[in-house]
């Protein structure tokens, strides 16, 4: 028997454990193993009922990710043919569900006549958010089970339930409390079974799913989310699936559910939904840090600075159980910003997402002070003031002069220099960045920013915070605007430009929404204000003084007073919600042009793709170059979780892997020469995309 599954007999109950760590992922060889010990205990007389479990206490995360593409995603025994012939054994199987069941996990529970789980199991059908549909039975076995309607949302969502949310709906059996054993539970309900003579599989309690549905269910469910799915291809194949479980019999719909998820496992989106599941697992491998790297203590944390920022890094950590003291200068200030967490909380509250109870207790987890001594024995201080380096240093000298030693001190600087805050303090190896989003407590990127002197245990600790407060970190070398901000500059700036060329904000918009990108860069930067990114610019000023027309139509903006939403004017004007373009936006950029003497012409579509993406990308493959980050992945999830980039495009180095290296070469030296003195002057190809197309790669790594 192969060591990736156990098998033993307990008087007449087969106990099949699955023991493939770390998640018993259903690649080729614990499929095998599995069919082999379930022949076993169908063949074996004594058996009257077998009972599957996880041998490590977690049932099972699905089918093997990292097998999609290649030829052993299919291997014999695939997971559909395996299943099947799971659900053709003719004694009882039991799913013995513990901590989670995902996809093929969730399927291969569904393949068993009866399922037993522990309360807080997570079940769910995630395929979606890989751009994939269930494809071993889900599709047609859940809708039988539970319904149509509670099956598509299941899938549509990708998000797990918990057994105990779900109790009665037919999907579990028997839900076993937290504090029982579970495995126990698993027996007792099978030995009922076999006392009662249960069937192998009873019957579906849904035969036929289309039951109670209105006549033009799909139609209309296709037509009210299309707008929604954007270009995603997996959302209509999972509506596709359990469609045809509505119109056809089982058999025939289990094959149209194989050749829809061949369809979606072929995909590009897929593949780069793909990518960027196992680039969030790589991200947290840092060099320097390693599962043996000691971790500091995060008991108590303290924010300075009440501001939207300030409160919603604090509300990260009161969500989690953590007390958190916010520091301001004055009063007013101070109860501002508790003031604006509260209503925040209120909204939540409003909605449903939150229990007064939940309320109540987050609110009393944080606590304000105008004085430094109160955040003396604090593990972890984190500054959250205004963008100037003098402002930051003096905050981190006082810092240094009243934290405990061992605290850590951390910045939410979004461009300064790292090194220079710490270079203020006698503790330069307790200082780091951390460089949340906005709206902190919803955005689920954290930039954490490595100073030159920054400790192992330091950065270990936080990127351990990080994932326990539902970020994902990404860390960052030292350099002007890390990987985010850094790249959004040539990105921005082509766009500022293409305006003077001629076209509009929103035509430059549209181009990128269509892309999939959530918002388009003229807008993101109304929404951000047009006044913070004018004091970006202000700060590197000499770096950019060569071109005269460097987001100039942004710093004339400024000057009007027109930073965007804040002001109900910037490259739109804001009437409530809406958004319309503003005409006077067009005559200004006339103007500019006039004065710098630039051309206006029609700007096409794929020029604006083309001038915003490669510079963009190529500043990506260039501090990749520089070591600023660790891998193109990590550059990926930046601008996923960060700037709205589609995970379906994979982020915007594995889109120039898709695209071809060689055409993004091509693309910025067809501009630097299409563009004159300007195409000098800003399209540099990235040496190392250089050094890559040159040798054949296809793939984005430093060589
Ligand atoms: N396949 C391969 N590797 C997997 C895996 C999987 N399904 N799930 C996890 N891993 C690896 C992961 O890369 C990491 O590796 C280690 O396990 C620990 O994971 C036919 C089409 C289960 C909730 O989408 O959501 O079934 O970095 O760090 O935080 O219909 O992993 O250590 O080398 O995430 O405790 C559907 C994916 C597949 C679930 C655990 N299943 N996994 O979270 O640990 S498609 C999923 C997760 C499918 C069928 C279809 C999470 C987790 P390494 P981790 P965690």
């Amino acid at each position: 028997m192969s060591h990736l599954v156990t098998y033993h007999v307990e008087d007449n109950l087969a106990l099949i454990g699955l023991a493939s760590k770390p998640v018993n992922a259903l690649g080729q060889p614990l499929r095998a193993a599995l069919l082999e010990a379930c022949e076993r205990a169908a063949s074996d007389p004594v058996v009257k009922a077998i009972i599957v479990h996880g041998d490590n206490g977690l049932f099972c995360a699905g089918a093997d990710i990292s097998e999609f593409g290649l030829p052993a995603s299919f291997a014999a025994p695939a997971l559909p043919d395996l299943l099947l012939r799971l659900t053709r054994i003719d004694k009882p199987l039991i799913a013995c569900i513990g901590r989670f069941a995902l996809g093929g996990g969730l399927e291969l529970a569904l393949a068993c006549g009866y399922r037993v789980s522990a309360a807080s199991a997570r079940l769910g059908l995630p395929e979606i958010n890989l751009g994939l549909l269930p494809g071993a039975g889900g599709t047609q076995r859940l809708p039988r089970l539970i319904g149509a309607e509670p099956a598509l949302e299941m899938m549509m969502s990708g998000q797990p339930v918990r057994a105990s949310q779900v109790m009665g709906q037919g999907l579990i059996d028997r839900v076993i409390g937290d504090g029982e054993c579970l495995l126990d539970g698993a027996r007792d309900f099978t030995r009922t079974l076999i006392a009662e003579g249960a069937p192998a599989r009873p019957a579906d309690p849904h035969p036929d799913p289309a039951v109670g549905l209105p006549e033009d269910f799909f139609a209309r469910y296709r037509a009210s989310h299309e707008p929604r799915w954007k270009n995603r291809l997996a959302p209509r194949l999972v509506l596709a699936a359990v469609e045809s479980a509505c119109v056809l019999p089982l058999d025939a719909g289990l094959q149209r559910e194989v050749a829809l998820f061949k369809e979606a496992e072929a995909s590009l989106q897929s593949r780069a939904l793909r990518h960027v599941f196992f680039a969030e697992r790589e991200a947290g491998k840092v060099a320097g840090v390693s599962a043996s790297t000691p971790l500091r203590p995060v008991n108590k944390v303290a924010v300075i600075g009440a501001g939207t920022m300030g409160g919603g890094i604090a509300m990260n950590f009161a969500n989690v159980g953590i007390p958190v003291t916010l520091l301001e200068l004055k009063p007013e200030a101070l109860e501002r910003g508790l003031g604006q967490i509260r209503n925040s909380y209120a909204i939540s509250l409003q909605r449903g997402k939150l229990t007064q109870a939940e309320l109540d207790q987050r609110m009393a987890l944080l606590t304000g002070t105008l004085d430094y001594a109160d955040i003396a024995e604090c593990d972890l201080v984190i500054e959250a003031v205004f963008e100037s380096l003098p402002i930051k240093q003096q905050v981190f000298r006082t810092l240094d002069e009243v934290c405990k030693p061992g605290a850590i001190l951390a910045s939410n600087t979004s461009t300064l220099d790292v090194d220079l805050i710490a270079a203020v303090t006698r503790r330069p190896q307790d200082v780091i960045g951390l460089h949340f989003f906005s709206p902190a407590n919803v955005m689920r990127l954290l930039e954490v920013v490595r100073g030159k002197l920054t400790a192992p245990d330091v950065l270990a600790t936080v990127l351990k915070l990080g994932k326990t407060i539902g970020k994902i970190p990404v860390v960052s070398g030292v350099c002007f605007g890390f990987i985010g901000n850094r790249m959004l500059e040539p990105y921005s700036r082509e766009a500022h430009r293409m305006v003077l060329e001629g076209a509009a904000p929103a035509q430059i918009d549209q181009v990128l929404t269509d892309l999939g990108l959530a918002m388009g860069v003229m807008a993101m930067h109304d929404l951000a204000g047009i006044d913070v990114s004018f004091l970006v610019r202000e700060s590197r000023r000499d770096a950019i003084a060569h071109d005269p027309s460097y987001c100039r139509i942004a710093d004339e903006l400024n000057a009007l007073g027109r930073f965007g939403q804040k002001t109900k004017r910037g490259a739109y004007i804001y009437e409530g919600r809406e958004r319309k373009d503003d005409f006077e936006v067009i005559t200004l950029a006339e103007r500019i042009a006039g004065e710098l003497d630039i051309p206006r012409r029609p700007i096409s579509a794929e020029e604006i793709h083309d001038r915003c993406l490669f510079m963009l990308i190529n500043e990506g493959i260039q501090l990749l170059d520089e070591g600023i980050a660790e891998r193109s992945g990590d550059i990926d999830l930046v601008w996923i979780n960060g700037y709205g980039f589609p995970a379906w495009l994979g982020g915007p180095l594995h889109y120039a892997e898709q695209i071809g290296l060689d055409k993004v070469l091509a693309g910025i030296l067809h501009y630097r020469k299409a563009l004159g003195e300007y195409g000098e002057m800003w399209f540099q190809p990235a040496p190392l995309l250089e050094r890559l197309v040159a040798a054949g790669k296809t793939g984005i790594e430093r060589i």
